[in-house]
């Protein structure tokens, strides 16, 4: 049966997950009342397809995929409508968005499942406001709260069922965690991350804080993150990242759910994070 699914966030990711359910049921919850077609470049191809505009219809799923900052704000707007959707679904960077959502629905008398995601696909947006396909990758999903995968549950096509997705979303946590604040700061590409010798030290001194905190955690205990960072840094050399992205663009970025989370659990435990500290401390203030 097709499923009905509404898109919340109409970015890079929002565009590419529209690309791919393009053949359900397939709205699209806009602030403004036009409601644009969608136009993705993948190879050479270019293609433009429409979704309705969504104004409360029954879906299976709602997927968020807004900056993390905006994911609570953009659901309460839509408050009224939750009722008649079946499952949320979180598509985000960062961490912290997913509890304040659950902390939320839970005082709602009508609320959705809430599910998380986490993907590896590649789509960014051009100066020009194109959003291109770049790379082909993986989306796994899984309830928030509970750890076990369920399998009456029809997922939105292609998406995979994850049990340990907070373990999955920890791990990408900790490369963005590597990788994002220090190509803000340098104002560089992924790539170049790892080619000039002050750059590399700083990413290893990094990479080696981030790992000592995880295993104090005992946080995605089968992951080199050094390895990890130093793969995807090569692997999305040419890449900017969300965060330089956003700050080339003057738009809040994302750090305070990726730096600012592991910050807050690591006061929690009180340990220092100096080095994440300085880059967020550099990062955020006066944003
Ligand atoms: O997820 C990313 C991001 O830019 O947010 C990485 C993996 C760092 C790729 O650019």
């Amino acid at each position: 049966m097709t499923q009905t699914i509404g898109i919340i966030g109409t970015g890079a990711l929002g565009t590419l997950m529209a690309w791919h359910w393009r053949q359900t049921d397939l709205y699209a919850a806009r602030r403004s009342s036009d409601n644009p077609p969608f136009v993705i470049l993948t190879g050479d191809d270019l293609h433009e397809f429409q979704a309705m505009p969504w104004q409360g219809e029954p879906l299976d799923w709602l997927v968020v995929c807004t900056k993390a900052s905006d994911a609570l704000k953009a659901l309460q707007q839509r408050q009224a409508w939750l009722g008649r959707v079946d499952h949320l679904l979180l598509l985000q960077n960062g961490m912290g968005q997913q509890q304040q959502v659950a902390d939320w629905l839970a005082r709602q008398p009508l609320a959705p499942t809430l599910w998380a995601a986490v993907s590896t696909e590649g789509a960014y947006r051009t100066e020009t406001g194109q959003v291109v396909y770049a790379g082909k990758g993986h989306t796994h999903a899984g309830r928030w709260s509970e750890s076990d995968i369920e399998t009456t549950v029809a997922l939105p096509p292609g998406v995979l069922p994850a049990a340990d997705i907070r373990e999955r979303m920890l791990a990408k946590l900790a490369i963005n965690a590597i990788i994002n604040p220090l190509t803000g700061y340098y104002r560089c590409h992924n790539g170049e991350l790892l080619t000039e010798p002050d750059r590399r030290r700083h990413f290893e001194r990094l990479s080696e804080e981030v790992a000592d905190f995880y295993r104090l955690q005992g946080w995605c205990s089968q992951l080199d993150i050094r390895q990890q960072a130093l793969s995807v840094a090569e692997a999305t050399a040419r890449n900017k990242s969300s965060t330089l992205q956003d700050i080339l663009a003057g738009r809040p970025n994302e750090l305070p759910y990726i730096c600012g989370y592991l910050l807050a659990e690591a006061a929690r435990n009180r340990h220092d994070l100096p080095v994440t500290q300085d880059l967020y401390q550099q990062l955020t203030s006066g944003a």
